[in-house]
């Protein structure tokens, strides 16, 4: 069944009874889903190694069973392949790294960044064999051009994004979370309507073979838990 908006339409409940899975599986199930996902790290130096695309649409189709405020599941996620189009992204986004690594991030944020190793240079954008462009859809459109409030829009594309990553995660590709800023460049680009906002840049694939990541150390899990 297609999906279309719901406005004012009645509570129409379905029955949900997942299979109940015993203890013993749910320990081991998620004692190595959190081996697993503690692997992960932000890569940004990519081989341009082709990945199957339908694992990147998979790991999409993950994404867009996040929740979101009142289930209006706003967004939109643009593959991007074409290299001419990876090209004019990269031109625009290290124009705006530069000016920002030149001074417009100001000397705490640059001091936060150093540890990360991160510059101006994007060479991911058109190295990585997509990138995936995260639109917000601040608000629907609909077919007579009327706008109509979407609710939680931050919150909804946030977690959606997570839920990416941890899918490309765990279907072994790379992934970056690459926020250009700003990031209207990307609009006029990709020519999106008027109700998306961009809200990250993903380049995936597989880490380029001499590829390294910063010696980062994690919080331990006492100073992210409050147990009350
Ligand atoms: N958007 C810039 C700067 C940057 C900002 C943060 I906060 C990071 O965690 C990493 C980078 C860039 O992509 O380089």
């Amino acid at each position: 069944m297609t999906w279309t908006p719901i406005h004012n339409q009645p509570y129409t409940p379905v029955p949900y009874r997942p299979e109940r899975i015993p203890d013993s599986e749910s320990l081991r199930a998620a004692a190595e889903l959190r081996a697993r996902m503690d692997q992960r790290r932000t890569v940004r130096a990519f081989s341009t190694d082709p990945v199957p695309e339908q694992v990147v649409i998979d790991a999409i189709a993950v994404a867009a069973t996040a929740p979101s405020g009142a289930h209006q599941q706003p967004w939109t996620f643009v593959l991007v392949t074409d290299p001419e189009v990876r090209a004019r992204i990269r031109e625009a986004a290290e124009e705006e790294e530069r000016i920002s690594y030149d001074g417009r991030l100001g000397e705490e944020w640059l001091s936060a960044l150093r540890p990360l190793g991160t510059d101006k240079h994007k060479p991911h954008l058109t190295d990585a064999p997509y990138l995936i462009v995260v639109f917000q859809q601040r608000f629907y459109l609909d077919e007579d051009g009327e706008q109509h409030k979407h609710y939680y829009v931050d919150e909804s594309v946030g977690i959606a994004v997570g839920m990416l990553l941890t899918a490309l995660h765990l279907a072994g590709l790379a992934a970056l979370t690459h926020t250009p800023s700003p990031m209207r460049f990307l609009s006029e680009v990709l020519d999106r309507p008027r109700n998306e906002k961009a809200f990250a840049v993903i380049p995936v694939g597989y880490p380029a073979p001499d590829a390294t990541v910063p010696n980062l150390v994690r919080k331990d899990l006492d100073q992210v838990i409050v147990r009350v």
